[in-house]
């Protein structure tokens, strides 16, 4: 074995721990060690509805489905995921969980989450000025990066948009941008007066806010990365009889 492989060895035989971040409205913290990284941390989150197209709805819930009238009810959301530059060195997963905790209408229904090219503003999103740059009445609808079932009868539940390719795509494009992950949350199956209460952002309770879960794995501490070649020195060292 070259020598330089086999200082790499031990790297690969421990790889480090996956750390995790939550991106939450009032609250960004590494779950990994339970630190609270920034309690005014912002993040957009409003609703959009076609009954009221020139209304932002920007309050404690968000509404996705179809009403009465067959008008639909979209959410945009937006996160600043900029906190992780100089921390990762690649993403290992990522979520979205949803809170319900009101009576919406009409049993399960599937919904999607959509990858949202448009910057959102939560203070003027409506139905038909969607965002700057977005003209297309209710939003136009990006990659589906994440779909997940919305029980119908009342709360407290958690509904999770599961990791995917696309959705760790997403990320990367956006951490490679921006900084700014966007989504697009619409209704994908169900009836005509379907729909679900989310919890907002605007919420009082900060944990029923929508939570952003990102999985990545750091860069490695310099003492970490020391520590590992010393061990991959010693082990070099030790095979050579020296
Ligand atoms: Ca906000
Ligand atoms: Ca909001």
């Amino acid at each position: 074995m070259k020598r330089s492989l086999l200082l790499l060895t031990p790297l690969f035989l421990f790889p480090l721990a996956a750390d995790v971040i939550r991106f939450q409205e009032g609250d960004l913290r590494n779950l990994s060690t339970d630190t609270l990284l920034d309690a005014s941390y912002g993040m957009d989150n409003v609703m959009i509805r076609e009954d009221q197209p020139t209304t932002t709805g920007n309050g404690n819930q968000f509404f996705v489905g179809r009403e009465a009238g067959n008008n639909t009810l979209r959410g945009l959301i937006e996160y600043d995921i900029s906190a992780l530059d100089g921390l990762y060195s690649s993403i290992d997963s990522v979520s979205l969980i949803l809170n319900i905790k009101a009576n919406g209408s009409g049993g399960n229904f599937n919904i999607g989450l959509y990858e949202y090219a448009f910057p959102v503003d939560e203070s003027t999103a409506t139905w038909n000025s969607p965002a700057l740059g977005d003209s297309t009445p209710g939003g136009s609808v990006g990659t589906l990066l994440s779909s997940a079932n919305a029980p119908g009868g009342s709360g407290p539940v958690d509904v999770t948009f599961a990791n995917s390719s696309a959705f760790q795509s997403a990320v990367n494009s956006a951490l490679s941008g921006d900084g700014k992950l966007r989504f697009l949350v619409k209704q994908d199956s169900g009836g005509s007066s379907d729909f679900r209460r989310f919890t907002a952002d605007g919420d009082g309770t900060t944990a029923d806010r929508p939570e952003l879960l990102i999985s990545f794995n750091a860069i490695p501490e310099p003492s970490t990365a020391l520590l590992l070649i010393s061990a991959a020195m010693l082990g070099f060292f030790c095979r050579r009889g020296v």
